[in-house]
């Protein structure tokens, strides 16, 4: 099972999308492990961006992400960082596919709505960064065998 940190960034907040955004990843069969509302700073935000930090518009990506808070959630589920990835749409909104939640309800490319890691190990350590050990639930969901395979689960 793959991990993936998914934010609901300030426009989603703003635009009163947050329930839009959980509602696809519910829809799609994945397992809601973490979930809170914090408001990033400096330091926790320049730890989750340090491969943009030195971009020309980190700056503004930065200022944008701690205006107001954010939800952050924790989700699971077989081969889902590429599952994810699909649902959220491509980083430019306005090239994002219909149907995405990018491509359906965004337009600038500093205002895309959410963040998805990029690959396992990026999930794995961005899931960490914002969630303590006593904050990831484990448990079982019940509808797993209608999901996947059983050598899927
Ligand atoms: P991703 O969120 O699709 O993984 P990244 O390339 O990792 O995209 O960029 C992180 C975030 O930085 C994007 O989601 C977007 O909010 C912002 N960003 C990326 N490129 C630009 C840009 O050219 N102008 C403004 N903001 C950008
Ligand atoms: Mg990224």
């Amino acid at each position: 099972m793959e991990r993936t940190l998914i934010i609901a960034k300030p426009d989603a907040i703003q635009r009163g999308l947050v329930g839009e955004i959980v509602k696809r990843f519910e829809q799609k069969g994945l397992k809601l492990i973490g979930l809170k509302m914090i408001q990033l700073d400096d330091v926790k935000l320049d730890g989750h961006y340090a491969e943009h930090i030195d971009k020309p518009f980190y700056a503004d990506l930065a200022e944008y992400m701690k205006s107001s808070p954010v939800v952050v959630m924790a989700w699971e589920g077989y081969e889902c960082i590429n599952s994810v990835r699909i649902i959220v749409g491509s980083t430019n909104p306005r090239q994002a596919d219909a149907g995405t939640i990018r491509g359906d309800f965004a337009i600038g490319q500093g205002r895309n709505l959410v963040h998805a890691s990029d690959g396992k190990e990026s999930g794995e350590r961005e899931v960490a960064h914002f969630f303590g050990a006593d904050e990831l639930m484990t448990y079982d969901k019940s509808e797993y065998m209608h999901v996947y395979n059983q050598d899927e689960r």
